[in-house]
């Protein structure tokens, strides 16, 4: 699917997406499940190429012909597989999403959410030239987002921050750096504190807790955790170590939706907050991450934006739709409230494989 406009990381620049979708099939119900593997190896170890053998050759084969009660309990049974969470958590969303279809419940309920409507922001990523960010932040606030975080890296970060914040003094601004920084850098680290953002994300290495202890002692900004944190344990040792003030939760990242609601509860009772992270979504996965963010805690707009922001034409119907007030609607429907237009997607299929 082409991206409406191309979208930058410190890592990469990406027109268009390759989307692997996951349906599975249990007594005549349908569940549905987006794995969020990259392009590319760049994000995460995982990518695109390497979930499909995976889940082919090991996650489906642990699950075909099991008996579970609900999917809560698959996670179990994928357990044997290091690692692959992107891959695991399309197969544990999928059977989440087909039971909420069948026990004809939205699934915001079946996860334990509260919330009748969520909060949105936006991630902007790195533009050309700062007039093109600028512009792009101004149609976003106009749109009504409640948060704008922008990506930075060496070179697109103190200066791009300072014409935001010298445009916009208030409004709640965050940056995210996908590991582009190492802890010599502190002292340029530290000039981010006059921006006031509401957090930095990941400044430090995709795989490191300690460091980025050390340097949330050294900035007044708020870390947000993103890369870093794969799983409730990752979760309790940053925060136990005080590597981060805030949490962003992806459920490919963790694995699934019973890893997320493991996260998402430990921050609750140590008082750190979460929002929903995005990783470019089609409908199915998006409707996924609304669904999630309804969980009490999710108490800072996510990256959980409009289908149109990146999509001509979205997988799901309606597509996702944010109010002027930067929110998202819940709907009460059984399963997402989000039809999925089988028809569109066959249409952009380039190729399928059953596991039976
Ligand atoms: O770090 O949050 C990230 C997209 C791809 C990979 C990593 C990230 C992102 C985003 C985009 O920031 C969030 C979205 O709009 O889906
Ligand atoms: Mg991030």
């Amino acid at each position: 699917m082409p991206l409406v406009h191309f979208f930058e990381t410190s890592f990469s620049r990406l027109y268009h997406r390759r989307i692997l979708l996951v349906a599975v099939h249990s007594e005549g119900v349908d569940g549905w499940g987006e794995c969020v593997t990259g392009e590319n190896p760049y994000y995460s170890s995982e990518w695109i190429d390497s979930s499909w053998p995976t889940l082919r050759e090991h996650l489906a084969p642990a699950v075909i012909g099991q008996n579970i009660s609900s999917a809560r309990e698959s996670a179990a049974l994928m357990a044997r597989v290091r690692g692959h969470r992107m891959a695991k958590a399309a197969i544990e969303n999928a059977l989440w999403d087909g039971e909420a279809r069948q026990k004809q419940l939205p699934l915001w309920k079946l996860l334990g959410g509260t919330r009748r409507e969520i909060q949105c922001g936006v991630s902007i990523g790195i533009q050309d030239t700062v007039d093109q960010l600028l512009d792009k932040i101004q149609t976003e606030l106009a749109a009504g987002y409640r948060r704008i975080k922008v990506k930075v890296k060496p070179g697109w970060d103190v200066k791009v921050l300072e014409k935001i914040r010298s445009r916009w003094p208030d409004i709640l601004l965050s940056c995210d750096a996908n590991s582009a920084y190492t802890l010599d850098e502190v002292e340029h680290l530290r000039k981010f504190d006059q921006f006031h953002l509401l957090m930095i994300e990941q400044p430090l290495w995709n795989d490191d807790i300690f460091y980025h202890a050390r340097l949330q002692r050294e900035l007044n900004t708020a870390i947000c955790l993103d890369e870093s944190i794969e799983s409730a344990r990752d979760a309790a040792a940053a925060i136990g170590s005080g590597a981060c003030r805030i949490i962003n939760i992806k459920v490919g990242r963790l694995g699934g939706f019973s890893e997320a609601r493991k996260v998402h509860d430990l921050c609750q009772v140590s008082n750190i907050p979460v929002w929903c992270g995005g990783m470019l979504e089609s409908g199915i996965g998006r409707a996924h991450n609304i669904a999630l963010s309804t969980l009490e805690n999710f108490r800072l707009p996510g990256d959980v934006s409009a289908s149109r922001r990146y999509w001509k034409e979205d997988i799901i119907e309606p597509e996702v739709e944010v109010s002027p007030q930067g929110t998202i609607a819940i709907s009460d429907s059984p399963g997402t409230g989000y039809r999925i237009r089988e028809d569109l997607i066959k249409k952009l299929t380039v190729r399928e494989e059953t596991i039976r």
